[in-house]
């Protein structure tokens, strides 16, 4: 059986490709227990500063396999959690990129859309369309999305199966960047690279604290900011970036 998903690490960041080519990247269960092993290995190495997940440039992933699908029952699913799993996705500490090129659908939508922040390429495609299956988007489509782009366009992506182009992607909030088709990979990890070059520990409180904005009220989400912004100042990276900065020398991070 080859490796359903395969990582490289190119230190500091990781790059972790979806590989089931033949079933565009659907996600079997397998797939996504493969997955997640992979992301909690990658995420509890501390030379791994940023993540990487893609697909191949046709497909990021086609949803989920949607023949394990037609094979299981409610409670199936429900006894499994299934769903679940997808959780520990969300709660990595490493910043999460998802390089987005081609289809990204169903439960591949709602993949990326768990990343911290998406790169896609001009010819990615976002969509739900599990109502044509006449199922629902249930790994956090209708609520992600609807948070990223707002109802009207969560309603339309939703219910008619339109797809969303990378453009219409970016204008509407759910992609931070538009990269050429023969770039999609190289600029990802150009991004990750960015980030891994800040301070770990910022990066992970910061990354912490903009979910809360996007998880919680206001109020909570600045309560959480202000704590986090405090516990970042007991880092040693602090001192470093801010000492750094003032004797005009390149910060050295350790993460701690
Ligand atoms: N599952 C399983 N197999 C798939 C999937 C999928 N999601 N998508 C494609 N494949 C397979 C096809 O069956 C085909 O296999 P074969 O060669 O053996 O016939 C192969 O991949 C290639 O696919 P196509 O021939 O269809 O390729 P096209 O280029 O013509 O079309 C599309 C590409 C438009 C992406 C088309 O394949 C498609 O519409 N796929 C299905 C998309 C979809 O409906 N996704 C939603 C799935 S449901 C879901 O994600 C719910 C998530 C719920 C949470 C998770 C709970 C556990």
């Amino acid at each position: 059986m080859p490796d359903l998903v395969l990582v490289e690490r190119e230190e500091p960041i990781a790059v972790v490709l979806l590989n089931r080519p033949q079933q565009l990247n659907a996600l079997s269960d397998a797939l996504m227990d493969e997955l997640v092993t992979r992301l909690q290995e990658l995420d509890r190495d501390d030379a791994v500063r940023c993540i990487v997940l893609g697909g191949s440039e046709r497909v990021f992933a086609a949803g989920a396999d949607i023949g394990e699908l037609a094979r299981s029952s409610a409670i199936e699913l429900y006894y499994a959690r299934r769903v679940e799993r997808w959780d520990a996705i969300r709660n990595l500490w490493t910043p999460l990129l998802a390089a987005v090129s081609g289809y990204c659908l169903g439960g591949g939508c709602e993949l990326a859309l768990s990343c911290d922040l998406i790169v896609a390429s001009e010819t990615a495609r976002f969509g739900q369309p599990e109502t044509s299956l006449g199922i629902i988007p249930g790994a956090g489509g209708t609520q992600r999305l609807t948070r990223a782009v707002g109802k009207a366009t969560a309603m339309d992506v939703i219910l008619s199966g339109r797809l969303l182009s990378a453009d219409e992607a970016h204008a509407a909030g759910l992609v931070a960047r538009v990269v050429a088709r023969e770039a999609w990979l190289d600029e990802a990890k150009r991004v990750a690279r960015e980030i891994a070059s800040k301070g770990p520990v910022a990066t992970r409180l910061a990354k912490e604290a903009v979910n809360r904005a996007y998880e919680s009220t206001l109020q909570l989400g600045l309560d959480y900011e202000r704590r986090a912004l405090y516990l970042s100042f007991a880092s040693e990276d602090a001192k470093e970036g801010l000492t750094a900065f003032t004797e005009k020398r390149k910060p050295d991070f350790k993460g701690r």
